[in-house]
C-alpha cells in the first residue's frame, strides 16, 4: 500500500468516530433556517453541506485544510529551483490535511507515474469527435469514456462492505488524476496545434509535464503548478464540487461523478467565465483597433455591457465579498513575470474601473474580481490564446479537490443526497398568502 493510502487509512477511523458522535448525539441541533428566497435563489448561503478539505470565508477567501493561499505557496515543498510548489504535494495536503515532506511527495509522484497511461480508445474517441467540438465537451467525454476502468464498480459488483467504499474510490481518483494532464494537453495539441501531440515525460512533475506536453517553455511549468493549485477546491457548494458530490452520493463511480462535475464547470457563470473574460477583452481591443483604451473609454465599455443586460465576466461571487485571493496570487505572478504585457495592463485597469461601476450599478453583492478575471491573461501571455481551452485547465485543477472530497465522502459514509421539494402553492401557504 502506498504511504498516501496508508496515511488515509490511519486517519479515517477517528473521523468516523467524530461524525458518528455528531449524528447520534447532536443530530437534532439546528444549524440554519431556510428562507423562501433560497428556494428560488440557488440555496444561496444555506448551510447544509460539509467538507474538511477547504473553507471559504467571504472576506478572507479560501483556506485549503486551514492554510491560506500565500501559506500553501510558501509551505508546500517545491521541485528543485522552482518558484511554485509540487501539485502532487497539494493533493497530499488536501487528502490528508498534512503538509507533506519531500518523501511523501515522491510517493505521490510515483503513484501518478504508475497510473498515467491513457487507454488508446480515449484518443480514438477524441479523434472521432468533430474538431470544432468545445474542448470541455471533449474533456468530459474522455473522462466518461474511461468509466469502464472503474475499480469501484468492479469491487462493488464483487460485494464490498460500505466501510471499504473509500478504498476503490481512492484508486479511481488516483487513476483519473494521473491521466488528466495528458488528456487535456492532447486535446489542446490535437485541436489547436495542427494535431501534433507531445508525448508525456515521466521524469517531470505534474505541472512541468503538463507544460512540456503543451509545448510551452519555462516559466509555463510554474504557471501550470500555480494554476492547478489555485483552482483545486472552493469548499463544496460551488456547481462543479456539488455536482461531483451529488452524483457520487448515488454511488456512481468517480468517473461518472467527475465527468458530471466538469459539465457544471463548463457553464459561463462558473468555470467558463475565464474564457468569457478574454472574449470580452478581445472585443474591447477589436473595437479600439488593437490599442489599449483609456480609462474613460473602458468605463464606457463596462457600462455598455451592463446596460445591454449582460454580466461583467470575472467579477462578483456567490460567497466572496472581497478580491479573490486566487486573483491576487495570479496578479502577483503577473507583476513579476509579465508587467509590460498589454492585456495585463488592461486587466489591471479593469480592476480599478469595474468595482466602482458595479457598486454604482447596485446589483452585484460583490463588486470585486474573482479567479477568472485573471487566469486568461497569463495563459494568453504564454501563447495559449485559444481561450475556449481555459476551462479545461481549470478542470484539471478542480479535479484534485473534488476527487479528494468524494474519497472522504465515502470514508465518512455520506448518504445519498435527497433534499425535499415543495410546490409554489405550498410555499404561498407557508408565507400566509390567501387566495
Ligand atoms: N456583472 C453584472 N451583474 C452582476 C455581476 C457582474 N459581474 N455579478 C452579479 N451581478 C448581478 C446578478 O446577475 C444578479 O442580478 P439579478 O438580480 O438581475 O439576477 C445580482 O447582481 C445579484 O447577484 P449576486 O447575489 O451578487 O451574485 P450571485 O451569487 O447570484 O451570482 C455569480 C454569482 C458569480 C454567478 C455572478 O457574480 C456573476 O454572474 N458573475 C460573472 C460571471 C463570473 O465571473 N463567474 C465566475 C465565478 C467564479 C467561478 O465560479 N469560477
Amino acid at each position: 500500500m502506498s504511504k498516501l493510502k496508508q496515511k488515509l487509512a490511519e486517519k479515517i477511523p477517528s473521523y468516523r468516530e467524530r461524525v458518528t458522535k455528531l449524528m447520534k448525539e447532536y443530530g437534532d441541533v439546528v444549524v440554519d433556517q431556510v428562507h423562501i428566497r433560497q428556494f428560488y435563489g440557488g440555496m444561496r448561503g444555506l448551510k447544509c453541506l460539509t467538507t474538511d478539505i477547504s473553507y471559504l470565508d467571504p472576506n478572507e477567501g479560501i483556506r485549503f485544510r486551514g492554510y491560506t493561499i500565500p501559506e500553501v505557496l510558501e509551505k508546500l515543498p517545491k521541485p528543485k529551483g522552482a518558484e511554485m510548489p509540487y501539485v502532487e504535494g497539494h493533493f497530499f495536503l488536501l487528502l490528508t490535511g498534512e503538509i507533506p515532506t519531500q518523501e511523501d511527495i515522491q510517493d505521490v509522484v510515483d503513484e501518478f507515474k504508475a497510473r498515467n497511461r491513457v487507454p488508446h480508445y480515449v484518443y480514438d474517441l477524441l479523434r472521432e469527435m468533430p474538431r470544432d467540438t468545445h474542448p470541455m465537451t471533449m474533456f468530459s467525454a474522455a473522462i466518461l469514456a474511461m468509466q469502464r476502468e472503474s475499480v469501484f464498480v468492479k469491487r462493488y459488483n464483487e460485494g464490498l462492505s460500505k466501510m471499504d467504499y473509500w478504498d476503490p474510490y481512492y484508486e479511481d481518483a488516483l487513476n483519473l488524476l494521473a491521466k488528466l494532464p495528458e488528456i487535456a494537453a492532447y486535446i489542446y495539441r490535437m485541436k489547436y496545434k495542427a494535431d501534433t501531440p507531445i508525448a508525456s515525460n515521466p521524469e517531470l512533475d505534474f505541472g512541468a509535464n503538463f507544460a512540456h506536453m503543451m509545448g510551452i517553455d519555462h516559466p509555463y511549468d510554474e504557471v501550470a503548478r500555480l494554476y492547478f493549485i489555485l483552482h483545486s477546491d472552493h469548499e463544496s457548494g460551488n456547481v462543479s464540487a456539488h455536482t461531483t458530490h451529488l452524483v457520487a452520493s448515488a454511488l456512481s463511480d468517480p468517473y461518472y461523478a467527475l465527468s458530471a462535475g466538469m459539465n457544471g464547470l463548463a457553464g459561463p457563470l462558473h468555470g467558463l467565465a475565464n474564457q468569457e473574460v478574454l472574449r470580452w477583452i478581445q472585443h474591447v481591443m477589436d473595437k479600439m483597433g488593437g490599442k489599449l483604451p483609456s480609462k474613460e473609454e473602458l468605463k464606457k465599455f463596462v457600462w455598455d455591457t451592463l446596460n445591454s443586460g449582460q454580466v461583467i465576466p470575472g467579477y462578483g461571487h456567490a460567497v466572496l465579498r472581497k478580491t479573490d485571493p486566487r486573483y491576487t496570487a495570479q496578479r502577483e505572478f503577473a507583476l513579476k513575470h509579465l508587467p509590460d504585457d498589454e492585456i495585463f495592463q488592461l486587466v489591471s485597469m479593469l480592476y480599478e474601473v469595474v468595482p466602482p461601476i458595479l457598486m454604482e450599478h447596485g446589483k452585484a453583492k460583490n463588486p470585486w474580481p474573482n479567479v477568472d478575471a485573471h487566469s486568461g491573461v497569463i495563459q494568453w501571455h504564454y501563447g495559449v490564446r485559444e481561450y475556449d481551452f481555459y476551462t479545461v485547465m481549470f478542470g484539471v485543477g478542480r479535479a484534485i479537490g473534488v476527487l479528494s472530497n468524494i474519497v472522504w465522502d465515502r470514508a465518512v459514509g455520506q448518504a445519498i443526497e435527497r433534499p425535499k421539494s415543495l410546490t409554489t402553492d405550498m410555499l404561498e401557504k407557508v408565507a400566509g398568502i390567501k387566495k
